[in-house]
């Protein structure tokens, strides 16, 4: 059984057309029930009522004085009868014609299936320019700051299907309306596939989206990162070099303007003060409890990663400048990016390693 989960909030036009589409799509073919979560404030109840009284395949639950779209979507999860769970939108943004081809990749043996506009067949052309560019920058920000998120196209899009046992005995925490990115980053799944479509312009009544929907985001994409230990330390590796940066200056400045110094002396000083003080955040804050041993030792090892990293940065630099023709500003920019995730990734397998070096047992002393 699938059933379809429909959050609704003040969408009374939306909801025939959108129950006359699925019925027209899936009758006889898949066996299915649609679940509408509503927290409609107007008439919407009514419309839904009459529909289920209709049509034994509807049914809804009204939450009363509750908002919020991904608590909805949960509200159905727990309502649902289906092994087989779809989400998707009530003003036919998402094509209920692409059921069926969702419903075969699941059949196929996929756990998650995420239509997408932004593969190849698919089109996001149901935007407003400004709306494009704001969900640009979402996707951008969900898929840089979480790792499992990245291999999704489309994870702010809202529309989705996926077995119940993704979700089974799964804690989700959903902050505001995308429970897609909770269900990426804590659920279970093996195998995740994506369908082109194309998003359609919104039917009837008005947008729900609004400001304070995209900070509940931002919020929900922090508390993402803090569920997952590795982009959490990334984000406080970056923390660290911005503050790197911030002493760097201070150091320059005392040196160079208040005390008179030399320009290559005072930033020599400041960057290797830059560098302890980094080095001892790293170890205190980014690494907590990873590093053993002695602290001189990972030092050493992190003064040899920095320095290749900084051979990297302006390694990079010189290809791009040179080779490539790039203004110098892009340059810098790659070349600051190659060389700080050169020593995210050496620093992180090396010198805070939380693994000591495997002996072979024939090796090690009895
Ligand atoms: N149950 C419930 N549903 C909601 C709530 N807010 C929005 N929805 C529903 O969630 C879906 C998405 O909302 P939309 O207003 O279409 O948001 P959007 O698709 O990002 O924005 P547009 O492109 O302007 O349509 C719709 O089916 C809404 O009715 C809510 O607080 N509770
Ligand atoms: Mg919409």
């Amino acid at each position: 059984l699938l059933s379809i989960i429909i959050p609704t909030f003040n969408e009374r036009q939306n909801v025939p057309v959108m129950i006359e589409r699925i019925d027209q799509t899936l009758l006889g073919s898949v066996p299915y029930e649609i679940l509408f979560v509503d927290d409609s404030t107007d008439d919407t109840p009514c419309v839904l009522a009459e529909m289920a009284r209709k049509n034994p395949r509807v049914r809804f639950f009204h939450r009363m004085g509750e908002r919020g779209l991904a608590t909805a979507v949960m509200r159905g999860f727990a309502e649902a009868r289906g092994e087989v769970l779809a989400v998707m939108d009530a003003d036919l943004q998402h094509p209920p014609e692409l059921l069926p081809q969702m419903f075969q990749a699941i059949e196929q043996g996929y756990d998650l299936v995420i239509p997408s506009r932004f593969v190849p067949g698919g089109d996001d052309g149901g935007l407003s320019p400004m709306r494009k560019l704001v969900s640009f920058g979402a996707r951008m920000i969900g898929r840089t700051c979480l790792t499992k998120v990245r291999p999704c196209t489309d994870p702010t899009g809202g529309f989705f299907m996926l077995r119940r046992t993704v979700i089974e005995n799964v804690e989700l925490h959903p902050l505001g309306w995308k429970i897609l990115m909770e269900i990426l980053v804590r659920g279970r799944y093996k195998q995740m596939v994506e369908i082109p479509y194309r998003f359609q312009r919104r039917l009837g009544d008005r947008s729900k989206m609004s400001l304070r929907e995209q900070i509940q985001y931002i919020r929900h994409v922090g508390r993402l990162m803090k569920a997952s230990p590795e982009d959490w330390r990334f984000f406080k590796f970056l923390l660290v070099g911005l503050s790197g940066v911030g002493v760097n200056l201070v150091v320059f400045t005392f040196l160079f303007h208040m005390l008179g110094q030399r320009e290559l002396t005072a930033a020599t000083v400041a960057a290797t003060v830059s560098m302890f003080s980094n080095f001892l955040l790293h170890d205190r804050f980014t690494w907590r409890g990873m590093g053993r041993g002695i602290q001189w030792i990972r030092l050493i090892k992190y003064g040899l990663v920095s320095s290749l990293g900084l051979m990297i940065q302006v390694g990079i630099i010189c290809i791009s400048l040179e080779w490539w023709g790039w203004h110098s500003l892009m340059a810098n920019l790659a070349g600051i990016a190659g060389g700080t995730l050169w020593n995210y990734i050496a620093n992180n397998r090396w010198t805070w390693s939380a693994q000591e070096w495997a002996v072979p047992a024939k090796m090690r002393k009895s």
